[in-house]
């Protein structure tokens, strides 16, 4: 239903004229009339006229507002895209907090939950059943019937005012339908009302082939599509995403007359909201787990993704006595799917060379879409797992997402496997360099252990200059990979003897037009220069995450360098020194000293020393500054959206006042950002009751040095 407003009037002149004699009176009429055949179409999918027509009464609208501007009004089904669009979104504290969810991962952990609630009511009280929209969540506040405001729900205490971008999606009504006006305690007051806000599957994938065509990232699924469109600065950016809502909650449920959620659900559509249809009224648990056995099996069906389905003890004044925990209602439950499976055919196991020089086996499918998203390759780790989960070549391979990212090969079904599927075995010789690759004893990876060997030099060379490391911008895979084929680096070393002439005119392997060579170039070589240079005044902890020492990562590195802040005092420390580092066990220590006593190693780290990079830890202790985070431990999940800053560089202002960062939530974290999109890190840290902070918060925390009051 989208209207077209170049196209004029379809009234003939003395029609117009008929019409127009009361134009405020006619607009008024066609507005209720649009709204009206807005409900039809959204909250009751049962439009009764064609979208021409609709289209018509819409094109009426405009020109006659279009006629007469002081008739114009923010609530007109016209007025969808404009009002004020800010460069930032601006706080909003949600006066009744948007609490999660408790889940349960399976049937059994649902009866339990039907049981406890059972016991506290003496039996077991009916349950609204509802699909659990996978979307993001929104908070619409109507005053007087009119929308005045929507908020995402943030970290359920704060969001962000996404006004302008949700008056664009469609099914959102601008006024409440005057007939839904009587089944408030108070018709002029404010009611604020929740729900989902997701994008249908069929807009996700149209979304992702132009984004694959426009050569941009594609979003990892329709939820991080959905809540990516929320936040866009252009609402006209918003509308051409096609989002839709379910809306199924209200804030404060004494706004209505209604004393149940199944009440809820019928005024909710009553009003104009888009409603899910697919709830139902069960009043006992056989039926809460018939519904949720229907919903998985019908999932795939569905235009919209779902993750699970919500049971909610029907009636408010039971909820009101079930209560809150700290994060979620005791009287619902979010029944968790499985995560999705699918199946596919093994084309092909390609192998891997990492910057270790471990092969690593990966399966390459026949592109399926699980999970919202294609999954055409799958990492199957090593020879042992190719061999216990027995997947030959062939094979019709289950294929999941773990964590619903990360793409992986369950087995095999046995009886499609061709009759001459061979058992795959790890090639013999590397298959970048082809030497001999070597398995040690007691160890499952196999190596290529050249030492110029292509593959992990490329690998090497990448994680050197790599945001986290060196942070060299630019220096990617092609051109990277372009020097190491010419034989032009094969170490970190020898980014530093790069010129600038000599970049310019490095062949890129590909021919214009006229069959000459296409060159890197002035501009990019001088760029590259420069960012080479820069990468000189990275911190010591970088460089030596850079290294790519085995075990190494970004945080160890930071905790060896605060007690060793020199290359010497590292190259001088014996293993039993290493282990005493917080964060540092025996295989790190093995491989941090085994690296330092490698030749070709040490002659690379005094090539950069030559070359001016550095080996010590010269920044002034931050002990220096204010440290009012000391003793806290954060962890960074998500992406940091608002300010625009990597996890990284938001580690390090928080480790600049004293904290510590580290990769993996337990029970010591003190706190954990969650940006958007946060995952699995997110729900251990709820699970386990770690204070979660916003990016708000976050930024607040770093300009103030001051945590939020509430945690
Ligand atoms: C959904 C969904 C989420 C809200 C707070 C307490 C109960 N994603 O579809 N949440 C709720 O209800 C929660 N219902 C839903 N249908």
């Amino acid at each position: 239903m989208d209207t077209n407003p170049e196209q004029g009037s379809l009234l003939d002149a003395a029609q117009q004229a008929e019409l127009t004699s009361d134009p405020a009176a006619r607009i008024e009429a066609l507005r209720r009339e649009i709204e009206h055949h807005t409900y039809l179409y959204y909250a009751l999918d049962a439009p009764t006229i064609s979208d021409a027509a609709f289209d018509s009464l819409m094109r009426e609208l405009r020109a006659l507002e279009q006629a007469h501007p002081e008739l114009i009004d923010p609530s007109s089904p016209t007025q969808r895209v404009g009002g004020s669009v800010s460069d930032q979104f601006t706080a909003v504290r949600h006066e009744v907090r948007m609490y999660s969810l408790d889940n349960a991962m399976n049937l059994e952990e649902l009866d339990g939950w039907m049981e406890r609630i059972a016991e506290e009511f003496g039996t077991l009280p009916p349950l609204d059943c509802e699909l659990k929209i996978d979307g993001s969540s929104i908070a619409l506040t109507y005053e007087n019937g009119l929308l005045v405001r929507a908020a995402t729900r943030g970290d359920g205490t704060t969001g962000e005012d996404v006004t302008a971008n949700v008056r664009t999606i469609a099914d959102v009504p601008l006024r409440l339908r005057t007939e839904a006006l009587s089944g408030l305690t108070h018709p002029e007051g404010t009611i604020e009302l929740r729900g989902e806000v997701y994008m249908p599957r069929r807009s996700f994938e149209k979304l992702n082939l132009a984004a694959e065509a426009n050569g941009k990232a594609p979003f990892a699924n329709p939820r991080n599509a959905a809540a990516g469109s929320l936040r866009q600065k252009d609402p006209l950016i918003t509308k051409g995403r096609d989002l839709s809502t379910f809306i199924y909650a209200v804030a404060d449920e004494r706004a209505l007359k209604t004393t149940t959620q199944w009440g809820l659900l019928e005024w909710l559509r009553e009003a104009g909201f888009h409603v899910n249809p697919d709830v139902r009224l069960c009043t006992t648990a056989q039926e809460v787990r018939e519904f949720c056995e229907e919903a998985l099996a019908h999932r795939a069906d569905l235009p919209y993704e779902i993750d699970g389905v919500v049971v909610k003890v029907n009636e408010f004044a039971l909820q009101t006595q079930a209560g809150f925990t700290s994060r979620a209602p005791r009287w619902a439950i979010a029944f968790k799917f499985p995560p999705e499976e699918k199946t596919t055919l093994l084309r092909d196991i390609t192998v891997q060379v990492g910057r270790t020089g471990v092969l690593t086996p990966v399966a390459e499918l026949a592109p399926v879409s699980v999970a919202g998203s294609t999954v055409a390759r799958a990492t199957l780790h090593n020879l042992d797992e190719v061999h216990r989960k027995d997947v030959r070549i062939g094979d019709t391979v289950i294929v999941r997402k773990a964590g619903d990212v990360i793409p992986e090969v369950l087995g095999p079904i046995a009886e499609l496997r061709p009759a001459d599927a061979l058992p795959w075995q790890m090639p013999t010789h590397c298959p970048s360099c082809g030497s001999r690759v070597v398995q040690e004893e007691g160890e499952v990876a196999v190596r290529c252990i050249s030492i110029d060997c292509p593959a992990q030099s490329l690998e090497r060379l990448l994680h050197w200059a790599s945001r986290g490391a060196l942070d060299i911008d630019g220096m990617g895979e092609e051109i990277v990979g372009r020097l190491v084929e010419t034989g032009r680096m094969s170490d970190v070393a020898d980014y530093y003897s790069l010129d600038e002439e000599e970049l310019a005119l490095l062949d890129m392997g590909r021919v214009s037009k006229d069959g000459s060579p296409i060159r890197l170039g002035k501009t990019m070589a001088a760029k590259l220069i420069a960012a080479i240079n820069e990468s000189r005044q990275r911190p010591f902890a970088r460089v030596l995450f850079g290294l790519g020492i085995r075990h190494v990562g970004k945080t160890t590195a930071e905790a060896i360098v605060s007690v060793f802040p020199s290359v010497e005092q590292l190259v001088a420390a014996d293993e039993a020194a290493l282990v005493a580092v917080d964060g540092v066990g025996p295989k790190v220590a093995r491989g941090i000293h085994e690296f330092f006593r490698t030749p070709d190693n040490v002659q690379v780290i005094e090539r950069l020393r030559a070359a001016g990079v550095c080996l010590a830890d010269t920044t002034a202790s931050a002990a220096e500054g204010p440290q009012p985070l000391a003793g806290l431990t954060f962890v960074l999940t998500g992406s940091l959206t608002e300010s625009g800053m990597t996890r990284d560089e938001a580690g390090d202002a928080l480790k600049a006042l004293g904290a510590k960062v580290s990769g993996s939530v337990s029970k010591k974290t003190s706190y954990v950002v969650a940006g958007e999109a946060a995952g699995s890190k997110l729900t251990k840290a709820e699970s386990l009751g770690v204070p979660v902070l916003s990016e708000r918060d976050l930024l607040t925390l770093l300009q103030t040095g001051e945590l939020p009051a509430e945690q």
